[in-house]
């Protein structure tokens, strides 16, 4: 899944692709290079972000989710938690919705119930705009994850969502430390459980700036890494920025994995 940001304030794209145009060529560069899917995200949720009005988010994603769906050979996926952006999306020919806030807000439920699509739900404590203030846990991080997706599957398949519909991600970065981050990564086959597909999301995240202190521009061995892990601990969708780079990792680390144990 590589990572389309219509977002003027988005920290590592810098709002390069607001354009149309400048959208569709990344978009097709990301395809070309190996991507299956296309994440446009139009409200930027990096720690102490404000969320937007839905029109203003509609605005930034309907033009480039119409002209992906028509121009490109690409499953369409819309970064939102809004019930609005949801329907509008959906009539233009979205593939899927990716919602960090697992359907939690007004209406949502409904709104993804109804368009019939596939959707990623994941796990955040707080907002966006509070989330990384001292994040803390009454239980192990990989439990209270586990709790929490458990409780929206639940909430989904309430709301007419069948399971089979669903994709999960753990969240890192989303009301989480580094060492919370870290241990959710090492030990995330506790969600292997819960008998969904997997989603996971660390491309040039703060946790790799932090354990190996490099800005931004510098993250992506350290994502490799990370990306090669979370294959191997059972990820099967993988939201990240640098996708040719990307797509070899994980080719490379499922080559290992399909060779067997025995003897
Ligand atoms: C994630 C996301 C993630 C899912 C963002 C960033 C921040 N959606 N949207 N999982 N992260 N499903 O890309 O650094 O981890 S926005």
């Amino acid at each position: 899944m590589g990572i389309l940001n219509v977002t003027p304030d988005s920290f590592s794209d810098g709002g390069r692709h607001i354009v149309v145009d400048d959208a569709l060529r990344h978009a097709e560069r990301m395809l070309a290079e190996g991507a299956a899917i296309i994440d446009v995200g139009g409200e930027s949720t990096r720690p102490g972000s404000q969320s937007i009005p839905a029109q203003q988010e509609l605005d930034r994603v309907a033009p480039v989710v119409e002209r992906l769906v028509r121009e490109l050979d690409a499953l369409v996926s819309v970064d939102t938690s809004s019930p609005e952006v949801m329907r509008e999306t959906a009539a233009l020919g979205a593939g899927m919705f990716n919602d960090v806030r697992a359907l939690q807000c007004e209406g949502a439920l409904q709104a993804a119930a109804r368009s019939g699509l596939p959707i990623c739900v994941m796990h955040m404590q707080g907002e966006p705009s509070d989330m990384q203030q001292a994040p803390h846990y009454a239980e192990p991080i990989e439990e209270a994850v586990v709790r929490f997706l458990a409780e929206r599957i639940a909430a989904c398949e309430a709301a007419g969502i069948r399971r089979e519909r669903l994709i999960l991600d753990p969240g890192f970065g989303f009301g989480k430390t580094v060492e919370h981050n870290l241990r959710l990564l090492r030990r995330m086959q506790h969600l292997e459980a819960l008998g969904l597909p997997l989603l996971v999301g660390m491309s040039r995240k703060s946790m790799i700036g932090k354990v190996l202190e490099r800005p931004v521009e510098e993250r992506l061995p350290g994502g490799l890494a990370l990306a090669a892990l979370a294959v191997e601990r059972g990820a099967r969708i993988l939201r990240v920025h640098d996708v040719g780079p990307s797509v070899d990792a994980v080719n490379m680390t499922w080559a290992v994995l399909q060779e067997g144990l025995e003897p």
